[in-house]
């Protein structure tokens, strides 16, 4: 059987379409609450549809059958955001703005900071909807936004760069080590916040 979706472009224009409303809304929220509190709280922002390679290595990881119902039922992150930010708690900041959009509907959330993956691997995920218009019809299309610290960022682009996608056994001293280095980058957030607190203290 050949493991395509032929019509991959004709499903992700809808999700061009939704990729353009989330980042002008979060971009909205962002500004209002950076004016309000005189303060940034975003490093910056990366947004990109999943690659049609992507996800059908993805539907095959999951072990579902390779097609266009699939892709769209089971792959949750076909529109992906990531909001890098300095400190833990400009994530929760963040959170919270989404969480009052007039716009999204809230999907689900996973605290992976609170309750890290198994690998280490720690961000503050939620999975939303975002209305479109489709030929004067609203649709809701679903969004995963990432949101994480410049320091879980870092240890996350390097890990999916060594481990995440290779397909043989990963030697258990490198799972081991790179774990070790996701505590530190805990340990490292947590200094960083602690610091920037007494400095708002003498604000
Ligand atoms: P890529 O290439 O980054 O897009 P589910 O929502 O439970 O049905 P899913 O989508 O696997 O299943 O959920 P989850 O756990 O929210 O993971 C989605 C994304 O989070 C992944 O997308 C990664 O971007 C990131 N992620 C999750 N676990 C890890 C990890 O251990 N290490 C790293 N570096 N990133 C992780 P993709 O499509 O798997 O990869």
């Amino acid at each position: 059987m050949l493991e395509d979706i032929n019509n991959y472009n004709e499903i992700t224009i809808k999700y061009e379409f939704a990729q353009q409303t989330l980042i002008t809304e979060l971009n909205n929220l962002i500004k209002e609450y950076e004016h309000n509190n005189k303060s940034n709280i975003v490093e910056h922002i990366k947004t990109r549809i999943k690659t049609k390679e992507s996800s059908i290595s993805k539907l095959k990881r999951k072990g579902y059958e390779v097609n266009s119902e699939n892709l769209v039922n089971h792959i949750h992150d076909l529109l992906g955001v990531r909001i890098v930010c300095s400190f833990l708690s400009d994530v929760y900041e963040i959170v919270n703005l989404i969480e009052k959009s007039s716009i999204f509907k809230i999907r689900s959330k996973d605290d992976f900071i609170k309750n890290p993956k198994k690998s280490g691997y720690s961000s503050y995920h939620i999975n939303i909807y975002v209305p479109v218009v489709i030929n004067s019809n609203v649709e809701y299309v679903e969004a995963e936004i990432q949101i994480r610290t410049m320091a879980m960022d870092f240890w996350a682009s390097l890990e999916h760069k060594i481990k995440y996608k290779f397909d043989g056994i990963i030697p258990e001293e490198v799972t081991k080590e790179i774990y070790e280095c996701s505590i530190e980058v805990k340990e490292l957030d947590e200094k960083m916040f602690k610091i920037n607190e007494i400095m708002n203290k003498y604000k």
